[in-house]
């Protein structure tokens, strides 16, 4: 292969590469903050991503690993930011899950944790 050649074919791979690294929504923030710690219940789930994903499960785990309830009610939107409702937790530390799909049909993770406190 000569060398002009090469360099088109090497081009060509990269500017695929980065095409599909492009279209992939990007994380941008969630709330509650890993490791954030409260005095009182958190009321929302939120998360936000670069573009429109599809949140298709958020779990909610206690420090003994019990699953909490959650509504599902708004899992099906696709939307840029998701905000969730939590219920009223009592004193503990949680972890919340989620997978979601983004438009590219790309399915993503993400996690978080928090705790509660006394006043
Ligand atoms: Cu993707």
């Amino acid at each position: 292969m000569n060398k002009v050649l090469n360099f088109l074919v090497v081009t060509a791979i990269f500017m695929m590469a980065a095409t599909s690294v492009s279209a992939h929504p990007l994380f941008q923030r969630v709330s509650p903050e890993a490791g954030e710690v409260f005095t009182v219940s958190p009321e929302y789930f939120a998360i936000q991503y670069s573009k429109t994903v599809r949140l298709v499960k958020l779990n909610l785990l206690d420090q003994l690993n019990n699953k909490i309830d959650l509504p599902d009610t708004l899992l099906r939107n696709e939307s840029k930011q998701h905000l969730i409702s939590l219920p009223t937790l009592p004193v503990g530390a949680y972890r919340l899950t989620w997978i979601l799909m983004g438009s590219d049909g790309h399915k993503m993770t993400g996690k978080t944790h928090f705790s509660i406190t006394e006043k």
